[in-house]
């Protein structure tokens, strides 16, 4: 009992400071701790943890239902999908640009170069927290070629014009926290990047498992300043937004475990559920 309360506290550490990160694995994780203590004030704590998390809400809510080992087959049935699809979208010589970390976009890629598809990959670092590293890194280890960027570069990774070498992205793929009925909530900076995919014509795909839909407002988590500049001045304000929203109108698909849409109609085929 003392171990497991030892490694569910662990776990709820680790979510709140983002050694765990990302929707999918946050609600991994979150299984995986509830499994240990399967308790009401369990629930609770770890749906506290990031606001911004349809998919960890819907994972402890199916907890009252559904056997674990079904709730778990989810995760990589969905992401075994989405990799189909995703690779089906990936043609030889792309340059697929992508922002922060998302296991669903990581594992799609690297199935998709294990496939034999040759395309390289532009990423920003994501800053405070430099998640993009992480993306740099998986990516690279499973051979695929990475360029990252500075955050304050994205328009030089996507934009034709910016570009005296002529080589820029000319697909994006984000994944998302949530999906909701007019648009995606994702990594803060995934709002400028949707805005300039749009002026500059590079389709802009969002890859993520259903399971992050929701028809609920989802609030958008606000994060430590100390993570922006830590014992900054006393009268600077500062804002440490984790997410923001994107509207539809700048997605030209959704890629689920349901295969590519519009983005419309993933909502359509959502409807009823949740
Ligand atoms: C991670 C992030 C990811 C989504 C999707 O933010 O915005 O794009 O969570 O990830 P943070 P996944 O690092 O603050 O958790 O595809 O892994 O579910």
């Amino acid at each position: 009992m003392v171990d497991k309360k030892r490694i569910f506290n662990k776990i709820t550490r680790d979510i709140k400071q983002i050694k765990i990160q990302g929707a999918r694995n946050i609600a991994r994780a979150a299984l995986y701790a509830y499994s240990l203590i399967q308790k009401k004030s369990s629930i609770k704590k770890l749906k506290s943890l990031r606001p911004t998390e349809p998919m960890l809400e819907k994972v402890l809510a199916l907890v009252e239902t559904k056997p674990y080992k079904q709730i778990l087959a989810h995760f990589n049935d969905a992401q075994n999908s989405i990799n189909k699809h995703v690779f089906k979208l990936i043609k030889d010589k792309d340059v697929i640009f992508t922002h922060c970390h998302s296991t669903n976009v990581s594992n799609a890629l690297i199935y998709t170069k294990k496939k034999g598809k040759k395309f390289e990959v532009y990423n920003t670092e994501t800053r405070p927290l430099f998640q993009g590293r992480k993306t740099a890194n998986e990516l690279r280890k499973a051979g695929i070629k990475v360029t990252m960027f500075i955050d304050s570069a994205i328009a030089l990774a996507i934009e034709k014009e910016s570009r005296r070498d002529k080589i820029y992205a000319n697909k994006i793929f984000l994944g998302a926290d949530a999906l909701l009925k007019n648009g995606i909530i994702n990594k803060i900076g995934s709002g400028l990047i949707a805005e300039l995919a749009h002026i500059h014509k590079i389709p802009f795909y969002i890859v993520a498992d259903s399971w992050k839909f929701s028809k609920k407002k989802v609030p958008i988590e606000q994060r430590s300043l100390n993570e922006v500049w830590n014992r900054a001045p006393k009268n600077i304000k500062i804002k440490n937004p984790a997410f923001e929203f994107v509207n539809k109108k700048y997605i030209t698909g959704i890629i689920t475990e349901f295969g590519l849409m519009r983005y419309g109609e993933f909502v359509g085929r959502m409807k009823g559920k949740q």
